[in-house]
């Protein structure tokens, strides 16, 4: 059993509705369908979604998926119930490590550096997939050039401000032009939902690798696996080429 996946797996509140889910997965999902519908717009009513959905989430120990409003197909993951918020006055990116450098920056030093834009399909291993999805941010390869890897390290070290999730890539990985601290989705900032202020998005991978709440960046000698990775995924995860599926490449 994919451990993303809720035991059932459901794909839609039709299908969660057919199969007789316990009330609380009904009614989250029945909710959910109709922020789909677009009938929950405002983002003030979008924020009391996302805090009911944390709070569903303390009840379902499998952790917490569903549809967003206006989520375009995407689904909502967090290994945690809650996540504190970052803005623009709150939100600092540290990178540490094997470097010469060390560096935090801030939300506005990240926007005033140029911006890459990259427009891929998305595919989770769990199976959905959301076709043309544009993301924008600063390349990775900037951010390590400018702090400097020194001789002997060997991968990249990913930390959350939700205090939990970790990913992780070869410095080669790491350094492909498709891999941004993305600051933009869908040519908006990213919403908290998304992992915002800023996440991580690895194009040519499975989106687990995309690290939402992005606060830590470590250069390391070795890979260390990270949060799923612990728990089966592949380290390497290349769409199509890895967990045992056989999806289109993205990237
Ligand atoms: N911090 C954090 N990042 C994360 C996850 C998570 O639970 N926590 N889930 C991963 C998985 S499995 C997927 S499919 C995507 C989901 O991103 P979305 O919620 O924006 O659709 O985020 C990835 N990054
Ligand atoms: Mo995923």
């Amino acid at each position: 059993m994919n451990p993303e996946q809720p035991p059932q797996g459901p794909e839609s509140p039709d299908e969660a509705d057919a199969r007789g889910r316990p009330v609380g997965r009904r009614v989250l999902l029945g909710t959910l369908g109709l922020g789909a519908l677009g009938v929950v717009t405002a983002p003030t009513l979008q924020r009391g979604l996302e805090s009911f959905l944390a709070g569903a989430s303390e009840k379902d120990p499998t952790g917490l998926t569903g549809l967003l409003p206006n989520g375009g197909g995407f689904r909502y993951y967090s290994v945690t119930s809650s996540v504190p918020r970052r803005n623009a006055g709150t939100y600092r990116l540290t990178v540490d490590g094997l470097v010469d450098r060390p560096t935090t920056y801030t939300l506005a030093r990240l926007r005033a550096m140029p911006q890459t834009r990259v427009v891929r399909d998305v595919q989770c291993v769990t199976g959905w997939r959301v076709p043309d999805t544009p993301f924008e941010g600063v390349r990775l390869s900037r951010l390590l050039d400018a702090a400097g890897v020194r001789p002997g390290a060997g991968a990249v070290r990913f930390t959350c401000f939700d205090g939990a999730y970790s990913e992780s890539l070869t410095l080669d990985q790491a350094r492909r032009a498709d891999v941004l601290v993305a600051l933009r989705m869908r040519d908006e900032d990213i919403t908290h939902a998304h992992g915002g202020p800023a996440r991580l998005y690895v194009a040519p991978m499975y989106f687990y690798k995309s690290a939402k709440w992005l606060s830590g960046i470590t250069v390391t000698g070795d890979v260390e696996p990270g949060y799923w990775e612990e728990r089966g995924y592949d380290i390497d995860a290349w769409v199509g080429r890895s967990n045992g599926r056989d999806d289109e490449p993205t990237s």
